[in-house]
């Protein structure tokens, strides 16, 4: 049976979680492709808030395996500390494996992203401080460690020996990086290793035995196309490849397996940290979608920036990673409103462009074009169809569906499971 992949169609926290959760209920593995402990993924069930950070967002039912990619890079402290957390809840973790190809985040490169964040200064990208930049760096420069070489502690001081004089150099004088210690290093990765090592798997091949089984597989990105190192709001964009195609290759799986490919969007727009945005709101309107919408960062609880829904961005999202289907979310966070805007078209100089430019400062002067729909001012909460959506607010769908050029099938109207709506 061929693959499903999810991703966000904007720059992140689209409620790519909460839709996952809702799939894998009829599912037998979801996979995490991409992207490390920068990513918090959000589902709200009865039992209370749960924010996943690199466990994928199905380990909450029954009979889903979750599987943690290649494409991953593993904080493992981090992880073991998620783990924990969940086994105290009473989460069942006995069928979440990890990649023995995911790269491995260090203490340098959390101390890295900081030191190169503050030499950045007025140009900072805003990450999440986690090592993400670095320690992809690290992968795609060959100098990275991986979960598979944790499980042989001479081998990963050999490895280490020849990486760490670098970093001193790169640290010296802050964090006190020019005084890291290799043995020390060693033995501490070596005994999160084994710690880890009943998880670990040679996982493209679980999934593909999964694929080839029938079973139904989700693959659940990180981030978001506009976050994209290749197509994003370039340099102020995420280190990972958070398109379908990212996904793929962070899952081990072949375009040819998969046939769904979901975007999850905002019903307006939101983005942490720098970079261009030009639909966003400075007013009271835009605190208004922080508040209704609780807008602070899953992983940092930094406010997200926050402004209307970008149709532009979201159609060049749409084609990129050829979506088949759209999920609307938080169309409740709008009920207030006497009419909404929806970013039909950008100007650059006067002129009208149909796609977000590749420089970030010219992207920055980029005027957008709106259309304005009435409102709804009416709780969509508590609807249990589409057909229970006020008219203006199923004109806005509409619309949406319009201008992206594919169908929206859901609709979130609050973050609990029952919110969700399945539309045709
Ligand atoms: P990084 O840390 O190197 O990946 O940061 C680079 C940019 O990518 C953005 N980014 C994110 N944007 C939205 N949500 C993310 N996850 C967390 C969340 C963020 C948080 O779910 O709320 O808690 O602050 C995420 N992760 C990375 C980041 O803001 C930079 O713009
Ligand atoms: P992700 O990174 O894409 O999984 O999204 P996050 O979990 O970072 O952020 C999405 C936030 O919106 C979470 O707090 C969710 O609980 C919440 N959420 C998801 N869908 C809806 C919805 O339809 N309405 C409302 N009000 N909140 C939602
Ligand atoms: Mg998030």
């Amino acid at each position: 049976m061929p693959a499903t992949i999810i991703i966000g169609g904007q720059w992140g926290d689209e409620g790519k979680g909460k839709i996952t959760d809702a799939l894998a209920e009829r599912a037998q593995m979801v996979v995490r492709p991409n992207g490390s402990t920068n990513a918090g993924h959000t589902v709200v069930t009865d039992q209370g808030v749960f924010k996943f950070h690199l466990v994928p967002s199905g380990v909450l039912h029954p009979g889903c395996d979750c599987v943690i990619g290649a494409g991953v890079a593993v904080d493992p402290v981090q992880l073991l500390n998620e783990i924990d957390a969940l086994r105290e809840r009473g989460v069942d973790l006995s069928r979440l494996f990890l990649s023995d190809r995911a790269n491995v985040i260090f203490p340098y490169h959390p101390a890295l992203d900081r030191a190169e964040e503050e030499r950045r200064a007025t140009q900072s990208i805003g990450t999440t401080l986690r090592g993400n930049g670095p320690a992809y760096s690290d992968k795609v420069g060959r100098r990275g460690i991986r979960v598979a070489d944790l499980l042989d502690e001479s081998a990963l001081r050999d490895r280490l020996e020849l990486i760490v004089p670098e970093k001193r150099l790169l640290l010296a004088g802050f964090d006190n990086g020019e005084t890291l210690d290799v043995a020390a290093l060693a033995e501490q990765y070596a005994a999160l290793g084994e710690r880890l090592a009943p998880l670990v798997v040679q996982a493209e091949m679980v999934v593909q035995d999964a694929l080839a089984a029938g079973k139904r597989v989700i693959v659940e990105s990180a981030q978001a196309t506009m976050l994209d190192v290749d197509y994003g709001t370039y340099p102020y964009v995420t280190s990972s490849m958070p398109t379908a195609a990212g996904a793929c290759q962070g899952a081990g799986i072949g375009p040819t397996q998969v046939d769904t490919v979901i975007a999850v969007y905002k019903a307006y727009t939101t983005r942490v940290g720098g970079g261009p945005f030009p639909t966003e709101l400075h007013d009271e309107t835009g605190q208004m979608l922080r508040d209704r919408g609780h807008e602070y960062g899953t992983t940092t609880g930094r406010p997200r920036r926050t402004g209307w829904f970008d149709a532009v961005a979201g159609r060049y999202a749409a084609r990129l990673n050829g979506v088949t289907e759209v999920a609307v979310t938080k169309l409740d966070v709008l009920d207030t409103l006497p009419e909404v805007r929806i970013c039909v078209g950008y100007r650059l100089d006067g002129e009208p462009i149909v796609a977000p430019p590749a420089v970030a400062s010219v992207y920055e002067r980029v005027e957008p074009v709106y259309e304005v729909l009435p409102g709804w001012q009416a709780d969509t909460s508590s609807a249990t169809s589409v057909d229970d959506l006020p008219p203006n607010a199923r004109r806005y769908l509409e619309r949406i569906e319009e201008l992206l050029g594919v169908p929206v099938t859901m609709v979130g109207v609050g973050p609990g499971r029952q919110q969700l709506l399945h539309r045709q």
